[in-house]
């Protein structure tokens, strides 16, 4: 029999497949605030995807894409004002205000409870209200977590299923009284008295609530990936980041990523770059040294607990890729384009003229003929790109190619290293090793970038992202500075930490470093420094490759710009320890380690 149920709340009883008495009496509560016109139980099934798919084609939010060239493919294109995450208006509802911290937006809980009573009143009417049961992590795994998204968005649903263990499975894994986040979303645009839809429903108005102490997600009016698959920043990254500091383990915004050496040597690498600094395209790397295999375990979350043999083990809680589209191509990122061959959804790309998409970067010419994103025509004059730079895809993380057959074992993969990086034109070494565990938190905690596409705030600006959390950080900043030092403490088997930098450029403007496939030649002196086999120079700010350190061979490289690349310039890093001690005061009250660490820094560069 179907599971499935399309009810009104007014007819008979919804027969949702759950006795989970919680669940059903809060999806019914959310139901009576908000209004649908109809609930519906997800099951994850193709069937649903079949049928909402076609449901969103006719609404003219999905096109869908030539079924010979990308079967079973679709594209969106977002409203204008709905394109990226709005860190302005995420808040984290704590208790206390010291517990958001000064990097996050705290609201005070109980106020905004009331706020989004009243927001989320009706907001459903004329929709149906979807229930999307979902598992983040390995399904049955003991550190998985369920989520339940209530949402009246079609392109969500077929999103969740992409990006998470959606329906049925989740549901029963759940049973009858099992944990689940509750998370509420809504376009925040009401069909009332017949209104007419539109094919992007957003809201002028958005609101991205967290509430740590209960598990709780409430989100107001955007349809795009972080502000609205709920699983994702904020679960698997907000909540469980204060699920984590509780309990003793890590939620961080890292891709996880197989190597194995030519001599067969194994070593898995966790990685933290800000959104749009290339955690996907590390996590899908073609090695450029001969001999070298790469595989992909997590390209943008990674959960990590001790074993039993006291090292760290990442789990990827996704099951999906939401990545940038522009720059993917096959020169930079061939496993991400050959994962993108079906079953897909593309937003915010351009649309070519015989149904397929198109992003700058994906080929060195566009096709003639392209529709843009805003669903302009467009031609290489038209002097803006045709895909937004935040175009993102959404897909199964199983349909990559270099995907690693251990990507959904609940036991999780060993870490030998963790590197953290920002885009830094200027300053920052292509790699320097921390001298321990403690200048790794502190290295990583001044970890700075230029801003991207992917949030609403100017691009290329230099602003501070620690650990490339500040946007997902689900608690005061301070405090998980402290639990990373903490959990480090005295233990032995920890992951070396680095800084890496694939972003300096010369005095001409152009990256000194070639990036992507090349990038495995600076993982092969990391993990040669973890086996032993390498020697580094000590640095004012960490450890360094020799000059002739990093392997260049095949690859066509000055050895002026090798040098630049490791250079560490005394007085651009008298101005950098200066900058990191005035943000350290904007951080709230950073532990007294990190303090210690930055006058460490300030004695060896007066040295
Ligand atoms: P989120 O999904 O937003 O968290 O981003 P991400 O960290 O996964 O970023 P992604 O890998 O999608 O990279 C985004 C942009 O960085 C793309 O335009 C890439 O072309 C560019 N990029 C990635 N790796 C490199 C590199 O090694 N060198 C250079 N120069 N650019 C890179
Ligand atoms: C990011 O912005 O870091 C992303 C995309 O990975 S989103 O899921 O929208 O946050
Ligand atoms: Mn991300």
């Amino acid at each position: 029999m179907n599971d499935q149920v399309a009810l009104s709340p007014t007819e008979a009883p919804a027969k949702p497949a759950t006795r989970h008495g919680e669940l059903l009496a809060w999806v019914e509560e959310v139901a009576r605030l908000t209004k649908p016109a109809a609930i519906r139980w997800c099951d994850g099934s193709d069937a649903e995807w079949d049928e909402l798919s076609a449901m969103l084609v006719d609404a003219g939010t999905l096109v869908k894409l030539d079924e010979s060239k990308r079967p079973n493919s679709f594209y969106a294109r977002s409203d204008p004002r709905d394109v990226a995450r709005v860190e302005s208006r995420t808040f984290i509802c704590s208790e206390k205000e010291a517990d958001a911290g000064p990097t996050n937006n705290w609201r005070d809980p109980v106020e905004m409870r009331a706020n989004m009573q009243n927001l989320f009143d009706g907001c459903m009417a004329g929709r149906t209200m979807y229930v999307v049961p979902y598992c983040m992590g390995p399904l049955g795994s003991e550190a998985s977590v369920v989520g339940v998204e209530l949402t009246d968005s079609a392109y969500v649903v077929l999103s969740m299923k992409l990006m998470t263990r959606m329906g049925k499975p989740a549901l029963d894994m759940l049973g009858d009284d099992g944990f689940f986040v509750p998370c509420v979303h809504t376009v925040g645009m009401p069909l009332t008295n017949g209104a007419k839809d539109v094919p992007w429903p957003c809201s002028d108005e958005k609101w991205i609530v967290h509430y740590p102490e209960t598990r709780e997600i409430w989100s107001y009016g955007s349809g795009y990936g972080g502000n609205a698959l709920l699983g994702k920043k904020c679960l698997a990254l907000r909540i469980a980041s204060v699920m984590a500091r509780d309990d003793g383990w890590l939620a961080e915004h890292m891709l996880i990523l197989k190597l194995t050496a030519p001599d067969g040597r194994v070593h898995y690498v966790a990685a933290a770059f800000p959104s749009a600094c290339g955690k996907t395209n590390m996590a899908m790397l073609q090695p450029a040294l001969s001999g070298w295999k790469a595989e992909t375990v997590g390209d943008d979350i990674a959960w990590m607990r001790f074993g039993a043999d006291g090292r760290l083990y990442a789990v990827n809680p996704e099951a999906g890729f939401f990545g940038v589209a522009p720059g993917t191509g096959y020169a930079t990122n061939r496993n991400a384009v050959e994962t993108l061959y079906a079953n897909a959804i593309f937003t915010n790309t351009a649309l070519t003229a015989d149904g397929d998409v198109w992003w700058e970067g994906l080929t060195d010419t566009p096709p003639a003929g392209l529709t843009d994103w805003r669903g302009d025509a467009w031609t290489p004059e038209s002097g803006s790109p045709a895909a937004h730079p935040n175009a993102r895809f959404t897909v199964p993380a199983s349909q990559c190619p270099s995907i690693a057959s251990e990507w959904d074992n609940p036991a999780g993969v060993p870490i030998s290293a963790i590197l953290f990086g920002g885009r830094r034109a200027t300053a920052v070494p292509l790699v320097t090793e921390a001298f321990d565990w403690q200048h790794g938190v502190y290295l990583a905690a001044n970890v700075a970038s230029e801003t991207t596409a992917a949030a609403e705030a100017k691009v290329g600006t230099l602003r501070r992202d620690p650990f490339a959390m500040l946007p997902f950080c689900g608690y005061a900043i301070s405090d998980y500075f402290e639990h990373w030092l903490k959990l480090g403490a005295g233990k032995e088997n920890m992951p070396g930490i680095y800084l890496v930098n694939w972003f300096r450029k010369g005095q001409d403007g152009r990256y000194l470093w070639p990036g992507f496939g090349d990038n495995i030649r600076v993982l092969e002196w990391i993990l040669d420094r973890r086996d032993g086999r390498v020697e580094a120079i000590d640095s004012p700010v960490g450890r360094l490759p020799a000059a002739d350190g990093i392997n260049v061979s095949g690859l066509d490289i000055s050895a002026e710009d090798m040098a630049e690349l490791l250079l560490v310039d005394p007085e651009v890093w008298e101005e950098e320890a200066k900058a990191s001690a005035r943000d350290f005061e904007k951080l709230g009250k950073v532990p007294a380690a990190l303090l210690d660490e930055q006058r460490a820094l300030e004695a060896r560069l007066a040295g």
